[in-house]
This record gives structure tokens, sequence and C-alpha cells, in this order.
């Protein structure tokens, strides 16, 4: 029974196929270095990400979890019968909640999730096809936009690209414009997107969000540099950075870094990359955008994707907007 088809010939950024690195040599030999927030999501990564999504200040995905369980079954019935594709799908954990709404109304499942970590994606996929018996699943391995090209066309009557837990927010704004683009190319006329987005809030609660008090998001941030070293055959020392992460109120975002303590060098040996890295020196590995629920409205729709629906929860913490291309 070949129900999971395993593609990992996707693309340079999967795990299953080695990375050119192209990107990390961009990030950090430019000043300040940046990296890219995809290189958090190795397995052991992965596995970090879900330990954040329990943590009590870490609201946005219990927030998310709550709006889905609300209204899922309205979203079933907005959109009928639909295939699922699913960018940074992860542990599919609230995706599970569209899955029992589109059940409940007996419509057919196809669920075509797309993750950079093959290990939590066989390993979520694997656990769906045991709890859903009908259900039919196609992951991809890969970046967005390669995957996106790779969508095959789906046999239900329509599609819906979901995108949730705010991922948007590692976007710039220049990076969301052409992040849109290449949703609306994916997607047919009448075609549905589902985003879910983390809104702007006081700066304690959001500082406290990416701070929390059992250093799980610090080891996550820090876990970045362990994934380069197995990756690129590298030589950093996690002990001698340590994480910072603060709410940038100009440009509504959280934005975590890794600052180094000591000046020392690091060194790169597959990218034949040295690094200096002075004493106190930063590296962005993430911004975590906050959003306002009129201004990504006008951009989705600027963009030709058609917002038919808002939802959020009694403290309007989180959005989730219902799109039409
Ligand atoms: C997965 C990008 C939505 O920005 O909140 C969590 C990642 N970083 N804690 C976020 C993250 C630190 C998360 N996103």
């Amino acid at each position: 029974r070949l129900k999971l088809q395993y593609l990992v010939n996707l693309c340079a950024a999967s795990d299953a196929e080695p990375q050119v690195g192209s990107d990390v040599i961009q990030g950090l030999t430019q000043t300040p270095k940046t990296l890219p927030p995809q290189y958090f999501y190795d397995d052991r990564g992965s596995v970090l990400f879900e330990e954040i999504c329990e943590l009590p200040e870490y609201y946005p995905t219990r927030t998310e979890a709550a709006i889905l369980r609300q209204y899922a079954s309205e979203i079933a019935r907005m959109t009928g019968a639909c295939e699922l594709v699913e960018l940074g799908s992860g542990s599919s954990t609230k995706t599970r909640l569209l899955l029992d709404a589109y059940a409940a109304h007996a419509y057919p499942l196809q669920y075509v999730p797309i993750d950079v970590s093959a290990g939590i994606l066989e390993s979520s996929a694997r656990q769906l096809l045991a709890d859903y018996p009908s259900l039919q699943v196609q992951g991809l391995v890969g970046t967005y936009e390669l995957a996106l090209q790779q969508l095959t066309p789906t046999l239900l009557p329509t599609r819906m690209i979901v995108f949730l837990g705010s991922t948007l927010g590692n976007f710039n704004p220049q990076e969301c414009d052409v992040f849109f683009s290449q949703i609306q190319g994916a997607l047919k006329v009448g075609e549905y997107f589902l985003l879910g987005v983390d809104l702007q809030k006081a700066k304690p609660l959001l500082e406290d969000a990416y701070n929390d008090s059992q250093g799980v998001t610090a080891e996550f941030n820090l876990n970045m540099l362990e994934h380069l070293n197995q990756r690129f055959a590298g030589n950093f020392d996690t002990q001698q950075f340590e994480h910072w992460a603060f709410y940038n109120e100009q440009l509504n975002q959280i934005e975590m870094h890794l600052r180094c303590l000591e000046a020392h060098t690091v060194r790169l040996e597959a990218l034949d990359l040295t690094l200096n890295f002075a004493a106190g020196e930063t590296i962005m590995t993430e911004i975590s955008r906050k959003f306002d629920l009129e201004g990504i409205q006008q951009e989705l729709q600027v963009k030709g994707l058609k917002p038919l629906k808002v939802w959020t929860d009694s403290q309007q913490w989180f959005g989730l907007i219902l799109c039409q291309r």
C-alpha cells in the first residue's frame, strides 16, 4: 500500500540533499551577520520547536489552535471538499483540527505537507495515516518556493494552501510580497489560501514568548549553530554565544540574535568559510513580525488573494484569514 509518496528530490534546501550553502555564506559575510531562519529546523530543531509550542509563555500555538477548533467546521463549509496543501507542516498537530472538520463533512481527505525537515515530515505523515484511515498524503521535502512549483493537479474540486503559526512573520515586507505572488501563482482562480498571523500586542507579552523561563527558545536558537556544524563541517562552539531576543517596536517585529561572548574565529570547512567574530557581535537568526489585521488584509487583496473572512480570539492575539484567488 503506497499511500505515502515520499519525495525527497525536491530542492537544495532539503535535509535529504546536501545544501549548497550560498545563503549561509551570503548571510554570514554581510554586516551585521544574519542566517536564514529555515536553518532552525533540522530534526532536533523541529523537536525543540514543538517544545516551544507547549511553553506557557508561547501563546501563538494554543491561541491559533483554539481559533481553529472553534471555526474549522465553518472553514470546511466555506471551501467544500478540497486538497489541503500545508507550508511548514511540522508536526501537523493543528492541521488535525482541519482534517477532523473536513472528515465531519464527509469530504475526501487529501493532504500535501511541505517541510524542510524530512524527519518530522515523515513521522507526522505516518502518524496521520495511522489515525485517518481514508487520508491520502503526499509529502514534499523542501523550500516553499520549489515545493509550490511541484504541486500536481488535484482530483478534488478545489485546493487550499494552508500557512499557519505566523511563519509569515519570518518574511520582511519585500519577501512577503514575493511570497504572496508565489501563492497567487500556485492557485487557480477560486482556490483558497488560509493564513494564520500573530497580531501586534504589548511588548512584555511578546518578549516573554521569546525569552521563556525554561530556556527552550535559547536552546532552539543555539541549535542553529549545531545544525550548521553538522551540515557544513563547522566548529561553532555554542558556549561562545548567547540567545538575545527583543521586540523592535518601530518595525513591529521580534528579533532573535545570537550574541558572541568573546572574540574568536569560526571555520565552516565545507563552505571554505572563515568567520571572525568580535566580542558582542551578533548574528540575526530570525525576525518574527507581528501584524495588524487591516494592513495584512489589504496586502493580500493587492496581491490578488481576496480575504473572505477573518477569525480571531477574544483577546485579538492571533488572526486566521481565509482568502480566495
Ligand atoms: C515558527 C516562525 C512562527 O516566529 O514565533 C518561536 C518561530 N522562534 N520561538 C515564531 C519561533 C522562536 C516561530 N515561527
